[in-house]
């Protein structure tokens, strides 16, 4: 430009004529001037959107990406550089100029995005997932052995007909004691013997020791025949050692029918016996006493340890305690409103813990609530 406008005022200054000739030749060149920068700047970005084309597709590293952001997407880029240009351009030709510019910047920059997604996306699933990495070790739970007995004794009563029953842990004292026919001073409803609850209704609430009151509910709820097993936690109030708790586990059984005879208490609990200690075990009844039952029997078992010659486990007698039963006190049929002289029935309870011990081997009842892993994993 400064060249036309040079060469006008040299070309001027020979007269008026000359000097309006040289004007209008430098408008005209000025004009043309205009048009000819105008299609060179197409011609650019026409340029340019083919450079864009080979920059986006090598995009396949960080290092590309930043370069790229660098040479087009900054303030200083290349980009920016047209959008400033942009101004010069006549108003005429900005619409034409504009719409190139624009699709060649939404190339660059929709190009630059997807390109980084993708090359995010490589990145992280390549860095987090090791296909080639031993999978980790599935830790498998096991069942308690407090539970595997309970299921074990359950499974047996159920294959010869009992039902299953349960009731509340927290009793009162006619469901836990008197319908039982224990007496207002026996030992059993002593503070030192069993939980009770102080509550409004005074200390007539007691967690109970037996499940036997969940029969008691049975019979007084329901006409004979009734044979049912009761499986439940119980609680007494004793010193914690490695023979006894203050909480442990029952499951109490009961017959109730017409012409119910100990000969069938005998024959169901040897079968029970047999099915959970081995076929080949001897087994004995001696008699005891229970408040609830007459006459009342305890079952013994050959010593699994020492097979009956006498051991430290079995206190040199060569049988080990595993229950206690008899027939249904006729006082207790009473309270629950069956008649005695009509029906009869047979009684038995044992300890769940006292099993799993004689089971397992496991020596110490404390260990059966520790929840030591290494404990209760071998089992
Ligand atoms: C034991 C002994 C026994 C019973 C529980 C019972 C229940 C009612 C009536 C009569 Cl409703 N008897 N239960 C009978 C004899 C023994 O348990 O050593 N338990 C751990």
């Amino acid at each position: 430009m400064w060249f036309v406008v040079v060469f006008g005022s040299v070309v001027g200054g020979c007269g008026i004529f000359g000097c309006c000739l040289v004007w209008v030749y430098v408008m005209i060149f000025v004009n043309c001037s205009h048009i000819i920068w105008v299609h060179y700047m197409i011609e650019e970005l026409e340029r340019l959107s083919l450079e864009l084309d080979a920059d986006l597709s090598s995009l396949t590293s960080e290092k590309s990406l930043e370069d790229f952001r660098l040479k087009y997407l900054v303030k200083k880029g290349i980009i920016q550089g047209f959008v400033e240009r942009l101004r010069e351009v006549p108003k005429s030709e900005k619409p034409l100029v504009g719409k190139l510019l624009n699709e060649v910047r939404a190339k660059a920059e929709n190009g630059w995005s997807s390109a980084k997604v993708l090359l995010e996306n490589q990145s992280s699933a390549s860095s987090s997932i090791d296909v080639t990495l031993p999978s980790r070790r599935m830790v498998r739970g096991t069942i308690h052995p407090i539970n595997a007995t309970l299921e074990r004794a359950m499974g047996v009563f159920k294959t010869l007909g009992f039902a299953v029953a349960e009731g509340p842990d927290i009793e009162d004292d006619a469901h836990c004691f008197s319908m039982l026919n224990f007496a207002d001073d026996h030992p059993a409803r002593d503070m030192q013997d069993t939980f009770f609850v102080t509550s409004e209704h005074g200390s007539d609430i007691v967690l109970r020791t037996h499940t036997s009151s969940v029969q008691v509910r049975l019979m007084t709820n329901q006409k004979p025949p009734i044979r049912a097993v009761m499986p439940g936690r119980v609680y007494r109030n004793e010193a914690v050692s490695a023979r006894s708790l203050a909480e442990f586990h029952q499951v109490e059984g009961l017959y109730v029918d017409k012409n119910v005879t100990f000969a069938q208490l005998k024959g169901t609990l040897v079968e029970f016996a047999r099915a959970m200690y081995g076929k080949d075990l001897k087994y004995r009844f001696r008699p005891s006493y229970f408040p609830f039952t007459e006459p009342s029997a305890e079952m013994d078992i050959t010593c699994y340890l020492c097979k009956g010659a006498g051991c430290r486990v079995c206190k040199f007698t060569g049988w080990l305690e595993i229950l206690g039963c008899g027939m249904v006190h006729p006082n207790v049929l009473r309270n629950c409103g069956i008649d005695p002289e009509e029906y009869s029935g047979y009684a038995f309870g044992f300890g769940i813990e006292r099993v799993t011990l004689l089971t397992t081997g496991i020596d110490d009842i404390r260990l059966l609530y520790e929840n030591d892993v290494r404990v209760l994993g071998q089992f």
